[in-house]
């Protein structure tokens, strides 16, 4: 690994490894990513476990061989040890920083119920769990709607705290719109997940804000390349 950069083990099947990585391409952080399937139990051999005994990805490690595993916290330290990183990826002015940490928080308690909701759906079965009956997926997909009519609420608080359309009602997007866009990204891949989103215009509105500003890296660098991965 070269110096200063970061290894990141990641899976592009996985919402918070495309989080950190495309966090790392558009704030231009030296990185490598070493590939970690998990259809392939790649995250179980023992020497992964020693980087992070929960066995899940993403995992950052750094040239000391020190590793830290959770999206929200790889993204913080980064912006934290990376001086050059612009302060509107994680805004230094304390209420702003408050609220996109309570989104972050939000988005672990509240937004994943989307993906929980795609694995009762397809993905449980294409890794090692059994399908859900229809009426359990069912009552994950109740909770998927509830939680993104409780980000509809949280952008409307956003919007009337402060000039632009992203959390924190900040003008760009910072690492908690980009997990946030990235979790919401994994009901497109499970047919009926998009209509989902459909009632709240202003998640749709804000959603394509965020992949716009991420581009080119949403499209080139995440989405296709997953796609030659599921193939492969
Ligand atoms: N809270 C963690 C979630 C990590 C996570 O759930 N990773 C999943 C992929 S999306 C994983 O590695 N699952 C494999 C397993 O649990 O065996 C984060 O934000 O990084």
């Amino acid at each position: 690994m070269a110096a200063s950069s970061v290894r990141i083990y990641a899976d592009f099947v996985s919402q918070p490894s495309r989080a950190v990585i495309l966090f790392c391409r558009a704030a231009r952080i030296p990185h490598e990513v070493k590939l970690t399937r998990l259809a392939k139990g790649a995250n179980r051999t023992a020497e992964f476990l020693k980087l992070n005994p929960l066995g899940q990805v993403p995992v950052a490690e750094f040239e000391d061989g020190w590793a830290l595993a959770e999206s929200h916290a790889i993204m913080k330290y980064l912006c934290a040890t990376h001086p050059e990183v612009e302060d509107s990826w994680y805004p230094s002015d304390a209420r702003v920083r408050a609220r996109l940490d309570a989104a972050m928080d939000m988005q672990h308690s509240q937004i994943r119920r989307c993906s929980t909701w795609t694995f009762a759906r397809v993905m449980g079965p294409l890794g090692d769990l059994p399908a859900a009956s229809p009426e359990v997926a069912e009552w994950h997909g109740k909770m998927a709607r509830r939680s993104i009519k409780q980000f509809d609420s949280v952008l409307a608080q956003s919007a009337a705290e402060g000039p632009g359309s992203f959390l924190g009602g900040t003008e760009r997007a910072s690492i908690a719109d980009l997990s946030i866009a990235c979790e919401l990204q994994q009901l497109e891949g499970v047919p009926g997940g998009v209509e989902f989103m459909q009632p709240s215009a202003r998640v749709l509105d804000w959603q394509a804000a965020v992949k716009e500003q991420l581009q080119p890296h949403w499209d080139e660098a995440c989405l296709k390349r997953a796609a030659r991965e599921a193939e492969s």
